[in-house]
């Protein structure tokens, strides 16, 4: 690579003027946000609306810190810190064009496991008006069958017997929040933005379940001052490859070590409960509604769910992005038809939303050639996947009668894949998931007995029990495991109802 400066502060003015910069000066930030979890999904989604907001209404307070717990976090805080935690944002359209935007609104990154006490302190610090979470659904530290909140983990454990110096985000926030009461200040507003149904109830049931354990006099406060306002998150952010860089560099002429690639399509939903101020995010694009469950309804049943069939179908047939599996007919026709047939029979209306418009840009932005979603991310965590956004689509169809072909071939797929971690060409594929060797067994079984792996039950509820389910999915395995071309099965699952 061709040496050149790094990406900083004093370069910004160097940056030419096809490359989109704050509109602010930073120094006059402050920080009203501190942010766990600086992955790519929250530098291309939250960071670009905060920075977008203050570029264009020069309310500067919302600044924010990012917040890493572990020590895997590093590397990122430590790249960020070398350029002065500016990063690029490329997006890439779908006709193949680019444009980069420097993102300007970090003001610092607190790593946790180094110093506890000084994450605290800029949580409880009064400019700070939210702290937000993007941490994974394993983050949030529920069981997967109660839906309660884990006692068991042994951070939970050293964290009850450590409150100054924990390891999990509860831990934090309950001290910090109780800074906040102990010095008159009001609590800030806890905001997930996890793509993970009412993300804002899941997090205050987590929050306050290990709160009445850690601090009960705190639960009350906590429970009756602090907002989790729900929401619904879409961007399609892939992981940050090689080319990416090359491409920033070129784009910017300065050398970003950790920029973030992402579609030009973003939403925000949000549901409006804030514990104190917010940065009017209104005025550049999010959507705050009173209650939000449609639109996650309906982004985690197409889009997710859609997602999943195309990962899963597209693994067994050798494909390894998302682009390139609807670049084949056989699984553009095979999408349609679960999104029209199997999916939208079951969902409520959305209000200001036509599905028609909404299905048709979903299917122009899984095509965009230039994100190269890898089907191993698509498909990793797929048990908790499955289970939300997948399962109960079939569940309503299996009582309603509905139609559910594609939904009960893509559970035979994705058993094949556990069992064997192969394409049908035998290609090896990266299996990533908490419940990997489960799956596994599971999977292995059913070449004999196919309705082994509907029997986890965390994953399928009671599938195992409709017989209109198992006897389609039992037809699927045994097709698979006796070697019938996946996509000739799409063919056969994907006659629309009625023809
Ligand atoms: C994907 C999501 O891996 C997955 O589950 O469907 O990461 C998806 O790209 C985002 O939710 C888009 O907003």
């Amino acid at each position: 690579m061709q040496h050149t400066q790094m990406l900083s502060n004093q370069r910004l003015s160097d940056l030419p003027a096809s490359v989109i910069k704050p509109g602010y000066a930073r120094q006059s930030l402050k920080t009203g946000i501190v942010h766990v979890g600086v992955g790519g999904f929250h530098r291309a989604h939250q960071a670009v609306y905060t920075d977008a907001y203050m570029s264009a209404t020069g309310d500067t307070r919302w600044g924010v810190c990012g917040v890493g717990l572990r020590e895997n976090d590093r590397k990122m805080q430590q790249l960020l810190a070398e350029q002065d935690f500016l990063y690029t944002v490329l997006e890439r359209k779908a006709d193949g064009s680019a444009s980069a935007q420097v993102i300007g609104c970090m003001t610092d990154f607190l790593l946790g496991c180094d110093d506890p006490g000084a994450v605290i302190r800029k949580m409880a610090d009064p400019d700070t008006h939210i702290v937000s979470l993007t941490i994974t659904e394993g983050g949030y530290n529920f069981n997967p069958s109660t839906g309660e909140f884990d006692f068991n983990n042994p951070d939970v454990q050293h964290d009850l017997a450590n409150p100054d110096a924990p390891r999990l985000v509860f831990g934090y926030l309950a001290r910090a929040l109780k800074q906040r009461r102990d010095s008159g200040l009001p609590p800030f507003t806890v905001q997930s933005c996890d793509n993970i149904q009412h993300n804002g109830d899941v997090t205050r049931n987590m929050l306050l379940a290990y709160i009445r354990a850690a601090d009960p006099d705190l639960a009350t406060w906590v429970a009756s001052e602090v907002a989790f306002p729900n929401a619904m998150v879409d961007r399609i952010t892939p992981a940050t490859t090689s080319t990416d860089i090359h491409a920033v560099q070129t784009m910017t002429g300065l050398t970003d070590q950790w920029p973030v690639t992402c579609e030009s399509f973003h939403q925000w939903v949000i549901e409006d409960t804030f514990s104190s101020d917010r940065p009017q995010w209104e005025k550049c694009g999010v959507q705050f509604v009173a209650d939000v469950t449609p639109y996650e309804t309906m982004k985690i049943r197409l889009l997710n769910a859609s997602h999943t069939v195309l990962g899963v179908l597209g693994s067994l047939a050798g494909y390894r992005t998302i682009d390139e599996a609807v670049s084949d007919p056989v699984f553009t026709d095979t999408l349609r038809v679960f999104m029209d047939s199997e999916v939208t029979p079951v969902l409520a209306p959305v209000k200001g939303i036509d599905l028609g418009v909404y299905k048709q840009t979903l299917l122009q932005r899984f095509a965009n050639p230039n994100i190269k979603d890898s089907l191993t991310r698509i498909c990793s965590e797929s048990s908790s996947k499955v289970a939300t956004f997948l399962v109960p689509t079939i569940r309503e169809n299996v009582k309603q009668d509905g139609a559910f072909e594609i939904s009960a071939l893509v559970v035979a797929a994705w058993c094949y894949y556990s069992a064997t971690h192969t394409s049908q060409s035998g290609e090896a594929l990266e299996v990533i998931d908490a419940l990997k060797d489960q799956l596994q067994q599971a999977g292995r079984q059913s070449g004999q007995q196919p309705l082994a792996f509907l029997h986890q039950a965390d994953i399928f509820a009671d599938l195992a029990q409709q017989p209109d389910f198992t006897r389609l999915f039992e037809t699927f395995v045994s097709a698979l495991f006796a070697g019938e071309p996946v996509s000739r099965l799409m063919q056969q699952a994907s006659v629309p109802a009625g023809t």
